[in-house]
């Protein structure tokens, strides 16, 4: 490949994704983006990954997203795109910046009777930005190279101050053309600020609200991390020295091992009695907080609107007050110095804070329990590890897994996708391969995305998979039983050593016993050239009681009657 002198659209677009920190994209080729992908190639930053799917793809991008900040997907008009948007989707109900670059058709074919491949056989084109435009934050289609820069920074932009996916429609004649060159990139990641007399009277309301409630309690949610202001909440907990607890999808934003840490607020699947905690709370203060349907278990938890505050990136909601163009950070630094000391709910956590939950070896010999799973995963988590968890009952195991000191833990409960995190953790572990990244994931779970581990073969990452084998949907089966909840059994350790072919170094076990588990464990910290998978076993009933108490709020949620009114 031989790349022409003259700075073209394709380079525009390398040149900008670099500059936004981006070092890796995720690609699957077709002949609309053929030439774009050579453009990415020709940067001297800029390395590609390949995927099995655009599925994988559009997660691996959410993944790396979550290790990097911010990622790029590339891939083929509808054909590609079409199946790419359900991980854009993920990414915007995740709150993660991917930036989602289609192939398009020649620009003089869009607006001409012909008919193309990778379409539904009609002139219309416009279906796929139509769909775009539901998904993102910004959806843009270049159709002169002139207006290139423009869209294109537009777009970047609105990723990254909205922290959501975006679209960049490319026909497959755009990247060779010429372009003028990118000017300063501030113009691009330059952060917004609050407005200040905002912030003053939104933290001097928060301030004055606070000093008249007696048990303040901190709650974090799931957008805080994407607002970057995980420090300014601690700043604000330490000043009032209030107990600080996490939404599920927040697990892991605050070190388990901060002194005011009192768990995961999540009702009846709290862990470390912050269910508790919260009900002695007279107050709360949250930040980023989401509460659906999963995670206020069908409605029932949470804070009273009259009780709460919660910040989100550009505003704040206060008891019958709502300001705008409040940065989250800016809120809850600005309040810590706002407001003194209110340890009431630190004073009631030290007396109820139960020790932390440990689980007595099993016999060594014996069929593998969920408890003795749990236990010799919980010992393969230092603080470099990320741990991934699953939908299914991966999800409650790993809310009570307790994270040292720098684990960081990743789940995906607003799209809730079974089969995320393989392929997420691909990205993930491409973006930090000085992490050791673990994933929980259950059998139907692997079923949907398994064969994107052959990119973890290929790149020698040794990301370690508990492959949970309960033979069937259980997290299903505790929300709604029928026969469809049972599936096929897979040999999941010979499929992952199928990926080796000639040249992998990926390795399948198997662990019946906690005597195999422990074997198996060994071997896979001591492969560090490639993936290791092991397939537990997992009678199918033996699973989490919290999975079995949701699972019945969660069922009784979606069964209810049509009101009266609708
Ligand atoms: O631990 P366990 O057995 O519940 O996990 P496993 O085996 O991974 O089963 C997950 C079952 C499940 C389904 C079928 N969880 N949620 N669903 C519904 C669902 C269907 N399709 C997608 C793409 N995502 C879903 N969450
Ligand atoms: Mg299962």
């Amino acid at each position: 490949m031989t790349k022409e002198t003259q700075f073209t659209v394709g380079d525009y677009l390398a040149e900008r994704l670099s500059q936004i920190g981006i070092i890796n994209h995720f690609v699957v080729p077709g002949d609309y983006n053929l030439k774009l992908l050579d453009y990415l190639e020709y940067h001297p930053k800029l390395s590609e990954i390949g995927c099995c799917n655009e599925l994988n793809c559009a997660f691996a991008a959410e993944g790396y997203a979550r290790a990097h900040g911010i990622s790029a997907a590339v891939v083929t008009y509808s054909v590609g795109a079409l199946t790419a948007f359900d991980g854009i989707g993920g990414a915007y109900a995740e709150n993660l910046p991917v930036i989602l670059i289609s192939g398009a058709p020649n620009t003089n074919d869009i607006n001409s009777s012909h008919i193309l491949h990778h379409t539904i056989g009609t002139h219309n084109f416009d279906y796929q930005m139509d769909i775009a435009k539901n998904l993102t934050v910004a959806a843009v289609a270049l159709r002169r190279a002139h207006e290139a820069p423009r869209l294109i920074d537009h777009a970047l932009r609105q990723a990254i101050l909205q922290h959501k996916p975006v679209y960049i429609e490319v026909p497959t004649n755009m990247a060779t053309q010429p372009c003028p060159k990118p000017g300063p990139i501030s113009a691009v990641i330059e952060p917004e600020t609050s407005d200040k007399a905002s912030l003053e009277q939104a933290t001097d309301v928060a301030a004055d609200l606070i000093s008249k409630s007696e048990k303040p309690l901190m709650l974090a949610g799931p957008k805080l991390r994407a607002a970057g202001a995980e420090k300014a909440f601690l700043k604000l907990a330490e000043a009032l020295d209030a107990a600080v607890v996490v939404q599920p999808n927040a697990k892991g934003f605050i070190s388990e091992e901060y002194k005011n840490y009192a768990g995961v607020y999540w009702g009846l699947c709290s862990t470390r009695n912050a269910d508790k905690i919260g009900e002695f709370a007279d107050f709360f203060i949250g930040a980023g907080t989401v509460f659906n349907d999963y995670t206020s278990n069908g409605y029932k938890v949470g804070p009273t609107p009259d009780q709460f505050i919660d910040s989100d990136y550009m505003h704040v909601s206060l008891p019958g007050y709502e300001f705008t163009r409040v940065k989250m950070d800016e809120f809850l630094s600005r309040l810590a110095d706002k407001v003194s000391k209110k340890n009431a709910t630190m004073v009631e956590y030290a007396r109820i804070k139960p020790a932390l939950l440990k689980y007595a070896p099993a016999n060594p010999k014996e069929l593998l329990t969920r408890e003795e799973l749990m236990r010799q995963i919980q010992g393969v988590i230092d603080g470099n590890t990320t741990l991934y968890a699953e939908t299914g009952d991966s999800w409650f195991n790993g809310m009570q897994m307790n994270l040292p000191e720098g684990a960081k833990f990743e789940i995906e409960m607003q799209w809730g996708h079974i089969g995320w995190s393989v392929p997420s953790a691909l990205g993930y572990a491409i973006a930090a391969p000085k992490r050791r990244t673990v994933i929980m994931v259950g059998d139907g779970s692997f079923q949907l995305t398994g064969q994107e581990l052959a990119q973890m073969v290929l790149h020698k990452l040794p990301v370690i998979i508990f492959l949970i084998n309960n033979r069937g949907y259980t997290i299903e089966i505790q929300i709604h039983d029928g026969p469809y909840n049972r599936i096929k059994n897979w040999d999941y350790a010979a499929f992952m050593e199928s990926f080796n072919a000639e040249d992998g170094k990926a390795k399948g076990l198997k662990a019946n016993t906690g005597e195999e588990l422990e074997q198996a464990i060994q071997i896979a910290l001591a492969n560090k050239e490639g993936p290791t998978l092991i397939e537990c076993y997992n009678h199918t009933d033996d699973c989490t009681k919290e999975l079995v108490a949701w699972g019945s709020t969660v069922g009784a949620t979606n069964a209810r009657a049509p009101s009266a009114d609708q």
